[in-house]
């Protein structure tokens, strides 16, 4: 089997600590970062069992040593918590498997850094909601994870992607990519660039918050979309968060935030036509109300009134990475077709526009839940 393989993942795979004949092995998921690639082996006896290698991408994360120090921290940290509630750690954290040398990544010969988790089985990740209640689960067990997080000593994390969701600075790195132009394309999209440029005040607004210190700063996932958790296949519970290169410092508004523009979104991330795409209430609510309840009663009043704000920030500064990406020549997001990050922008676009014209809807709904 790994002599179908392309030469660089059979030379990982030799590297960690697998035991069994390899009998299968294919890219997998749809993430839009790391390259992630399933493997199955077979132990004699025994049957099958899966793994998961990732590639780590090496131009957003360049370092990665620090990274897997930060992920090994975290999941230490959250293995002890979920035996502590009689949990089953094996499938309710990430399981790092090591590499031949104790190390828990493998850097292969051509510089590129691999890592490697335990499947987590009888489980999904789902791109889109496909049961509301699903996303309700999912709420729980992302503010449960700020909550499981919230004695961690955030001092020892690194920082893997300096000024993640500074969108202030990252509205500035945006009107750079306009005015150098590099591919060529900002002239075909005047309309999404005056939609950023209108929108500076969603940019700085935590900016300026964090700036008078009103907003606590806590251990956050920072990338909290529905795929980036495992829900039960048969119970429906959220059971496992997952792609945690990004557990920074961070605000708990933008956790939910990512949720809701991701998750409570009537269509795919790249869906086209925009006809299809607004922002579900009904979502909103439930998301709401299981986030609010995940992080049993740590957030602050004024945490939750700003949580519709934390769905436009980051559903805003999302389209502008986007769009960023676009005119930059793509080199960030992984793209299926031409025009991705463009279709992907408009959709996030849609999103805060659609916001804004429920904005009262959505501070009732988080006021309904604040005193819970
Ligand atoms: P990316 O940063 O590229 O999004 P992820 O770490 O989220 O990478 O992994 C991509 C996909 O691979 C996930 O959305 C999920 O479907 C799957 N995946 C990742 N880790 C596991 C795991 N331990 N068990 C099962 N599936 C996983
Ligand atoms: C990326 O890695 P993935 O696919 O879960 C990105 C997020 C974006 C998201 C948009 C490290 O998430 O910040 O919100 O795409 N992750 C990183 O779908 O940049
Ligand atoms: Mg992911």
């Amino acid at each position: 089997m790994t002599q179908t393989l392309p030469i660089q993942i059979a030379e990982a795979i030799a590297n960690f600590r697998y035991e069994g004949r390899l009998v299968r092995g294919n890219a997998y998921g749809s993430g839009h970062i790391n390259d992630t690639y399933l493997l199955i082996f077979e132990i004699a006896g025994m049957g099958n069992i899966k793994i998961i290698l990732q590639r780590m991408n090496k131009d957003i994360f360049n370092q990665p040593v620090e990274l897997m120090e930060n992920i090994m921290g975290v999941t230490a940290h959250l293995r002890n918590k979920i035996i502590e509630n009689h949990g089953d750690p094996e499938r309710e954290t990430l399981n790092v498997i090591s590499a031949l040398d104790g190390k828990p990544y493998y850097r292969d010969s051509r510089g590129d850094y691999w890592r490697s988790y335990r499947f987590i089985t009888d489980a999904t990740s789902y791109d889109q909601v496909e049961k509301p209640e699903h996303f309700y689960q999912s709420a729980v067990a992302f503010g449960n994870f700020q909550c499981l997080l919230a004695d961690y000593p955030a001092e020892t994390l690194h920082e893997t992607i300096k000024g993640f969701h500074d969108t202030r600075a990252r509205f500035a790195v945006f009107k750079k990519a306009v005015e150098e132009d590099v591919m060529g394309r900002a002239a075909s999209v005047q309309k999404e660039i005056q939609f950023v440029l209108d929108h500076e005040d969603v940019a700085n607004c935590f900016a300026e918050l964090q700036d008078k210190g009103e907003l606590p700063l806590r251990v956050t996932h920072n990338d909290t979309k529905l795929n980036n958790i495992m829900i039960d296949n048969e119970t429906g519970k959220a059971i496992c968060v997952i792609d945690l290169d990004t557990v920074m410092p961070g605000l708990a508004m933008n956790d939910f935030g990512d949720s809701i523009r991701f998750g409570a979104s009537t269509a795919a991330e790249d869906e086209q036509d925009l006809d299809k795409v607004s922002c579900s209430m009904e979502l909103f609510d439930l998301y709401a109300k299981g986030f609010i309840e995940g992080c049993a009663g740590r957030l602050t009043q004024k945490e939750i009134e700003l949580m519709p704000m934390g769905a436009k920030v980051m559903t805003f500064e999302c389209g502008m990475r986007f769009l960023t990406d676009y005119l930059q020549g793509d080199t960030y997001f992984k793209i299926h077709r031409e025009g991705h990050n463009l279709d992907r922008c408009r959709t996030q676009f849609k999103l805060v526009e659609d916001m804004e014209q429920k904005w009262d809807t959505m501070q009732e709904i988080v006021k309904k839940y604040s005193n819970c």
